[in-house]
């Protein structure tokens, strides 16, 4: 078998590449460990930026999303007990967040892929990559027992955090920069609708972080703060509904539509980037490359920026016969992540309660966050960070 681009993973990443590429002619084979149905069961990321929602028209699969999306103007912060507003589109010159999940999205660039009759395989067992230093880059793997073997120009490793893409790179020639925070996020689903259906509420309170956020105007996503050593299961609904009241001000404790919860589980949270993103003929794009703490909503959008960038260097080398784009992709790339990392640290280290934050710690965040809503300077650095930083950064 041969393809142009063999893409490793059917995340985001991997689809979102695979549209776009073949939107511009050029041929490509996605390889999938997991099952269809086991991609979309994982539940994650909701709010998209602009960037993103206009690449996935661009990919062509924007009519559901601007059929069932909600756009949100604001982002609420609660803290010492008061909410207050930060006014994103007021402050950005009319930018705006959109919540859909990354389940729909990936639902969509599926359905457009099989529409369009391009090969994705799944369950695919065993996978790995070779002679990426060399010109002819091959992709090895097991299907129903039998090996296969894909020959291509290039690989786009868009394999996630746990993927071989970036583990099969020598020692040496890869720097990792990594932060791992001392609690996780307890997140649920409900089919309950949403406490604030018009802006996404971040809580900094005493007993921890809490996150109101949503699916649809009936779909609610609910995170709180929790050590790791806690497990899904220790946290009957009950307890959720209590622990989160407890996090928010009087009035959205009080009005919060409690319900039975789909889905329950625990994420870590961490902070991870490795460079460069470049090796030979394999690039790296999405969570395969860096990891951020959900916190600033910027792990899906860092994915579509990267495929963004990957994607126009790949169309230029085949249109234009440019190797530009290639060369200077993980430059670009990184000089856009390195400042959503930032974001999303700083955002996390706001708003949560850490084993030494103590009283003093607890009294230094909350002035923080005084001085924030206050201030239109302050106000203005989240709302531009958070509607996501222009795609043509310079380091
Ligand atoms: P993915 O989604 O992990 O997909 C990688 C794919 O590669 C496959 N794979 C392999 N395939 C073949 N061979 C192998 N050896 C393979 N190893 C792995 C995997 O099965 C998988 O299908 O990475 P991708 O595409 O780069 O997408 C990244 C996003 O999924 C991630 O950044 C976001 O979900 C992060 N995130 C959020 N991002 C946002 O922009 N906004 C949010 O609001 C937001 N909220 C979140 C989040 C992540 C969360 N969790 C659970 C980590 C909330 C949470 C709770
Ligand atoms: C979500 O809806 O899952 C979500 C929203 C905002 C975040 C993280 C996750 O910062």
């Amino acid at each position: 078998m041969r393809t142009q681009v063999a893409i490793i993973g059917a995340g985001p990443s991997g689809l979102l590449l695979g549209q776009l590429l073949h939107k511009a002619g050029i041929d490509n084979i996605i390889i999938e460990r997991q099952s269809p149905d086991y991609v979309l069961g994982r539940i994650r990321a909701g709010i998209l930026e602009q960037t993103t929602v206009d690449m996935l028209r661009e990919a062509g699969v924007g009519p559901r999303m601007d059929a069932e999306g909600v756009v949100h103007h604001s982002i609420e912060l609660v803290f010492s007990g008061v909410r207050h507003a930060i006014d994103v589109h007021g402050l950005t010159n009319g930018k705006v967040v959109t919540a859909y999940g990354q389940t729909e999205v990936t639902r969509d660039l599926m359905d457009a892929r099989s529409a369009a009759g391009l090969t994705t395989v799944y369950q695919a067992a065993d996978v790995s990559v070779h002679d990426f230093d060399s010109e002819h880059p091959k992709v090895r793997y097991q299907k129903d027992g039998q090996n296969f073997e894909l020959e291509c120009d290039f690989i786009a490793g868009c394999d996630g955090f746990h993927g071989i893409c970036r583990a099969s790179v020598p020692d040496g020639a890869i720097t990792e920069y990594e932060k791992v925070y001392p609690f996780g996020w307890l997140g649920v689903l409900a089919d309950v609708p949403p406490v604030s259906p018009h802006a996404i509420v971040y809580g900094n309170s005493e007993r921890g972080f809490s996150l109101c956020s949503m699916r649809s105007l009936t779909r609610s996503r609910y995170y709180v703060q929790c050590p790791l050593t806690d497990k899904a299961e220790d946290w009957s609904d009950q307890r959720f509904w209590d622990e989160l009241r407890s996090r928010l001000d009087p009035d959205l404790a009080e009005r919060i539509v409690t319900g039975p919860t789909l889905e329950k589980s625990i994420a870590p949270l961490r902070s991870f980037v490795a460079e460069p993103m470049r090796f030979g003929r394999m690039f790296l794009a999405g969570d395969a490359a860096h990891i951020v703490p959900p916190t600033g909503a910027k792990g899906l959008n860092l994915a579509a920026s990267d495929v963004k960038y990957l994607s126009s260097a790949f169309i230029e080398f085949y249109a234009e016969k440019s190797a530009a784009g290639i060369d200077t992709y993980s430059q670009r790339a990184l000089a856009r992540i390195w400042k959503a990392e930032r974001f999303s640290w700083w955002l996390t280290t706001l708003m949560h309660k850490f084993p030494d934050t103590g009283a003093f710690g607890q009294r230094m965040q909350e002035a923080e966050l005084e001085y924030l809503v206050n201030s239109t300077a302050a106000s203005t650095v989240v709302a531009e960070n958070y509607v996501g930083l222009p795609l043509n950064l310079g380091r």
